[in-house]
């Protein structure tokens, strides 16, 4: 092949962190002709897999100065094919990784387009040892810094249309909920931030979800859980208390490096909402809550915390209007997002309630907790309008009746071999977290 200067040669790229993996692709590209990367941004990046770290303006920044490379282009999806139909470039240039693995499919498609221009696909040789993928796993293994653990939240929800969050009320759901994923239709699912739910941090203390686990114990919690983990914390901080100390709450969240809190719109001894009107429990006004959240939003230091105010007005069978009413209040107050709960086992007062807010003139993330309603999907949330889900108590309602099977079959066998079938060895526990390489 004899290359033209002129000849477009597009060159795909997340470039996280630029590494000789990256100039090696730059200068096999060059050689071809006038490079165009088309740079993922955080969108079309976030569809597949995790979000970059540097954000689209700093990767830019980056590539753009970077020698061989002459024009930048923003690919705004993971798809190829309608960046190849607009540039019609002679070369398509790709390291030889995706020969395998997550992007084996999209290889095939595109090697399809650029024979029906006449083009060539371009493979160079992967080079060992080194990937983003590697690079991030170190950054995130050393730990990152509260600031940016708090911003990836608003970042998270910005760059993808629907986010999942699961409860984590130690270090080692907190582990799970890091490290989980799955590779479904080339794209990697996991959870993309951990729910500190009181209900759970309470069990797992024994104790009931009456707001009785005081701050400093939940502070704890929240430390066990930074001390091992990378993702966003949402902290559910029941009523919020009174102001008065609702103001030092959210300030400490904020230092510490919690992405958000939700408060609820309870008075008195808070109960939790899944019980609805079987216990006593009463909904706060609308003007002491809206000052609440005003005060909390006024203590912070920087945009980034968010509070989310969450309604209980369908939870105490107050009626769908009172929600819708509450919400506008609660957004005009300065709440960041919203959350409306339902203890239905159908979403059709959910339904209802998304489809009035998806038309308020500033509607801010929409959170929903599909506990009771647990049939939905959640392509079916997000086509409601949904931004952010959360499994609430899932990993904890798995754990206690596999304790609690254990425990009955040592009793009733005398001895612990019966277990053996349903538990992990103990090779295995050692080294879940082995400490030293
Ligand atoms: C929690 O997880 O503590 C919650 C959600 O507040 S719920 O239990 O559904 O009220
Ligand atoms: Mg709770």
């Amino acid at each position: 092949m004899i290359a033209n200067k002129k000849d477009l040669v597009y060159v795909p790229m997340v470039a996280d962190h630029i590494h000789h993996g990256h100039i090696n692709i730059i200068k096999v590209a060059k050689e071809y002709g006038h490079v165009i990367v088309g740079l993922l941004s955080d969108k079309a990046a976030a569809s597949y897999k995790r979000l970059p770290l540097l954000n689209f303006q700093q990767r830019l920044e980056i590539i753009r100065n970077i020698n061989g490379v002459d024009e930048v282009i923003s690919q705004d999806e993971f798809d190829f094919v309608p960046y190849i139909k607009k540039y019609k470039p002679k070369y398509f240039v790709h390291g030889s990784d995706w020969k395998t693995g997550v992007q084996k499919k999209a290889r095939e498609t595109v090697i399809k387009e650029m024979k029906l221009l006449n083009g060539h696909v371009i493979e160079p040789e992967y080079t060992k040892e080194i990937s983003s993928t590697l690079i991030n796993n170190q950054i995130f293994q050393k730990g990152i810094t509260p600031e940016f653990r708090l911003k990836r939240f608003r970042r998270l929800i910005e760059n993808k249309e629907l986010i999942r969050g699961i409860d984590v009320h130690n270090g080692l759901t907190g582990l799970i909920a890091e490290d989980t994923s799955i590779i479904e239709n080339e794209v990697k699912k996991e959870f993309d931030f951990f729910w500190l739910s009181s209900l759970t941090d309470s069990t797992a203390k024994g104790k009931p979800d009456i707001e009785l686990v005081d701050v400093t114990s939940r502070l704890n919690t929240i430390h066990d859980i930074l001390d091992i983990t990378t993702k966003p914390i949402v902290f559910d901080a029941d009523t919020g208390g009174i102001q008065e100390h609702f103001i030092y709450l959210v300030k400490t969240l904020e230092r510490l490096g919690v992405s958000a809190c939700v408060i609820e719109d309870k008075k008195g001894l808070k109960r939790n909402s899944l019980f609805g009107n079987e216990v006593n429990q009463e909904q706060e006004s609308i003007e002491v809550f809206s000052r609440k959240i005003s005060a909390g939003k006024s203590s912070l230091s920087g945009e980034d915390f968010m509070i989310i105010a969450r309604i209980e007005s369908l939870i105490l069978d107050k009626g769908m209007d009172d929600a819708i009413k509450r919400a506008k209040a609660y957004i005009k107050a300065g709440a960041d997002g919203i959350m409306i709960h339902s203890r239905k086992k159908e979403p059709h007062e959910i339904i209802d309630f998304c489809r009035i807010y998806n038309k308020f003139k500033k509607c801010p993330p929409l959170v929903l907790v599909p506990s009771s309603y647990n049939k939905v999907y959640e392509r079916e949330l997000k086509e409601i309008g949904a931004n952010i889900v959360i499994y609430a108590n899932h990993l904890l309602r798995s754990a206690y009746p596999a304790m609690r099977n254990t425990a009955i079959s040592i009793l009733k066998n005398g001895r612990s071999l019966e277990c053996d079938t349903n538990i992990m060895s103990i090779k295995e526990i050692l080294n879940l977290i082995p400490g030293i390489d």
